[in-house]
Formats: structure tokens, C-alpha cells, sequence
């Protein structure tokens, strides 16, 4: 299949439109004016017509890989259930159609395995993924800073992040496998290595919550580089969504700052307003990641954002994560050569 040129109107296809797909589809729709919402997918088919009528009246689908492979859809965002990533993925792959996968990319090593090696086989890069922090105003000056040199060397990673609460399982594993990707991530990402060790330790933040959770993640990671990183994953943490990002280096370190809009007064008090969840906190991160999707896409470039390589290495990790919370021990992992795809 072609990619299409600067000239023409990118149709895309999202598929799942819960808050997180309808957020993707809204921004191509609003913001991305060289690109258009062609159609949408989701189990839930009210919810999938009632996006696509706020996305220009897009095609409804009624299965997820008959919308990848109607030739009136160039590219897919997909935004369904963490499970399904790797299918349809592979289906994207197996059209021929860039594709913005939501994180994870795959929910065991095997899945992200079998992505990585059908993109190599193919010999063309054209699954992206969603780790949006890349795309943060605050983690990009944190990034820039660090690459300045004027800190010195970067020697630890320190990450927080916390939920107000989740909609899903709060097992140690279903939270490394959910959000803690964003984290290795952003560990990788910020001090341009590789994870070779972790140690994850965990506990059950409430004592009235099931004694399988383990809601509040400590996780210490060892990079190829001589790095550090610590990482907190709290997804009880009650009072709202808050995500910061510091690189300690040798002469000083650099810091996401709070991404406040406003100073409130009120009632004797003063404070800013803590975002409720990732959709209010990462709203510009979206928006500046789908326009360079599609910008990549038409321009026949690589995406500056997260590639299958990226989404392998945070399930790799993630896996290590699994093993050392199981076995409470420290975890190494062996890093794999980068396939020539991804240099
Ligand atoms: C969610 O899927 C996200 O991607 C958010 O960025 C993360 O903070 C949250 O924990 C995940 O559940």
C-alpha cells in the first residue's frame, strides 16, 4: 500500500472509543487539519456512532480488522483493550498501514516478540507507539536540559507517578504491564540507555483492599550506561493524577515543573488545581503526538516518538518487573541487539 503524500487528506481509522480513543480521534479531528477520522470501531457500537458523529459523521465498523483492511482507511490509531494490542497491530502490519498503537504494545515478551520480528521482516517501520511523555512540553525540557551538558553526565532517573485511582486490576502485575510502561519509558528515553537489572518491591496501600493488590510499586532499575533510576507507581493515590520526571546529573539535575494553569484563591486557601487524571495532564502531549503521526506518515519518515523497538524494550523490562516482584529478588535482563530497523 502507498503512503500518502503531503497533498492529501490522511484517513484514519481509530478503533476502541472509550476516554482514551475518543481523546485520539477528537484530536485528529480538531487539530490535525490535513487529516481526517474516517472511521471507528468499538465493541460498544452507540458509543462508536456517537464518536463518529463528533468526528465529521466517520464510517461505524462493526469489526476491528475489516476496518483495517477497507482501503478507505490509510492509517489506524488503535485504543482498545491492552489485550488486543498485538492482533491488531499485526493486522495493520499484515495491510500494510502505519499504525499508532496505545501502550502497551503487548502485554507478554512473546506478543511484542512477534511484532518486532514481522516489522523487521517486512524491512519497513510502521507501527508507532503511544508513549505520549515524549511528547510533554515538561518532560521535553527536561530532555533538552539534560542533552545540554551543562549538568554534567546524567546519573539517575527518578520517576513518580501516581493515579488517583484505576479502573482496572491493581495486582503488581497488572499494574507494571498497564502503566509502569510509561515509566521504563521514560527511564530509557531520558537517559538514553538500556535497562539491565530491576528490583521491584510492592505493597497494598489500604488494608481493605483484595490481598492480591499491590497498588503502590517501588521499582529500582540499573541501565548498560552506568545509570540509575527509581520509580514510584502509586495507582490509589486518592487526591488526583500527578507524573514528574527529575535526572539528577553530576553538577545539578533538571525536573518536570508542576504543569499548573492557574493559582486559585479561595476561602483563606491558595493552590493549584491537580489534574484528575492522564487525559487533563497529558492533553498537549496527545495533541503534539498525533500531529507528528500524521505528519510522519505523510512525509514518509520515521515517527520521532516511540517505535516497536521501544514498545519491545518496556515489555521486556516489564517482564523483568514480573519476576522480581514474584521472586523478590533482583532481576536481570539481558538487552538484545537492535535490529538495523531501528538504529
Ligand atoms: C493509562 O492507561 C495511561 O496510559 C496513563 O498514562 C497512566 O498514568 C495510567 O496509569 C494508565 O492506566
Amino acid at each position: 500500500m502507498e503512503t500518502k503524500t503531503n497533498s492529501q487528506n490522511l484517513s484514519v481509522g481509530v478503533i476502541g472509543t472509550g476516554g482514551m480513543g475518543t481523546r485520539h480521534a477528537l484530536n485528529v479531528h480538531r487539530s490535525a487539519g490535513n487529516a481526517r477520522v474516517a472511521a471507528v470501531y468499538d465493541l460498544d457500537q452507540d458509543r462508536a456512532r456517537q464518536v463518529a458523529g463528533m468526528c465529521g459523521q466517520a464510517l461505524v465498523f462493526e469489526d476491528p480488522e475489516r476496518l483495517i483492511n477497507d482501503p478507505q482507511v490509510d492509517a489506524v490509531m488503535i485504543v482498545s483493550p491492552d489485550d488486543t494490542h498485538t492482533r491488531l497491530t499485526l493486522a495493520c502490519l499484515q495491510a500494510g498501514k502505519p499504525v499508532l498503537s496505545e501502550k502497551p504494545l503487548a502485554t507478554t515478551v512473546e506478543d511484542a516478540v512477534r511484532v518486532l520480528e514481522t516489522e523487521v521482516t517486512l524491512g519497513k517501520r510502521l507501527v508507532s507507539v503511544g508513549f505520549m511523555r515524549r511528547f510533554d512540553p515538561q518532560h521535553m525540557a527536561v530532555k533538552g536540559t539534560v542533552a545540554e551538558g551543562a549538568l554534567g553526565r546524567p546519573l539517575l532517573f527518578k520517576g513518580v507517578h501516581r493515579n488517583a485511582v484505576v479502573p482496572y486490576g491493581t495486582t503488581g502485575e497488572t499494574i507494571l504491564i498497564n502503566s509502569a510502561g510509561h515509566d521504563f519509558d521514560s527511564t530509557r528515553w531520558l537517559l538514553s540507555g538500556e535497562v539491565r537489572e530491576v528490583y521491584v518491591r510492592g505493597l497494598q496501600s489500604r488494608a481493605d483492599l483484595h490481598p492480591d493488590t499491590r497498588d503502590l510499586l517501588l521499582i529500582e532499575m540499573a541501565l548498560t550506561n552506568d545509570t540509575l533510576a527509581d520509580v514510584e507507581v502509586y495507582v490509589n493515590a486518592g487526591y488526583g493524577y500527578e507524573v514528574t520526571a527529575e535526572v539528577v546529573c553530576q553538577r545539578g539535575s533538571a525536573i518536570t515543573t508542576l504543569a499548573d494553569d492557574v493559582l486559585v484563591r479561595s476561602a483563606a486557601q491558595r493552590g493549584n488545581p491537580i489534574p484528575k487524571d492522564w487525559l487533563v495532564r497529558f492533553q498537549n502531549a496527545y495533541v503534539l503526538e498525533a500531529l507528528e503521526w500524521v505528519e510522519s506518515i505523510q512525509e514518509g519518515r520515521p515517527f520521532r516518538g516511540a517505535n516497536t523497538w521501544d514498545g519491545y524494550m518496556s515489555m521486556l523490562i516489564t517482564g523483568a518487573c514480573i519476576e522480581s516482584l514474584r521472586s523478590c529478588a533482583v532481576t536481570s535482563l539481558k538487552v538484545p541487539d537492535k535490529p538495523a530497523l531501528y538504529q
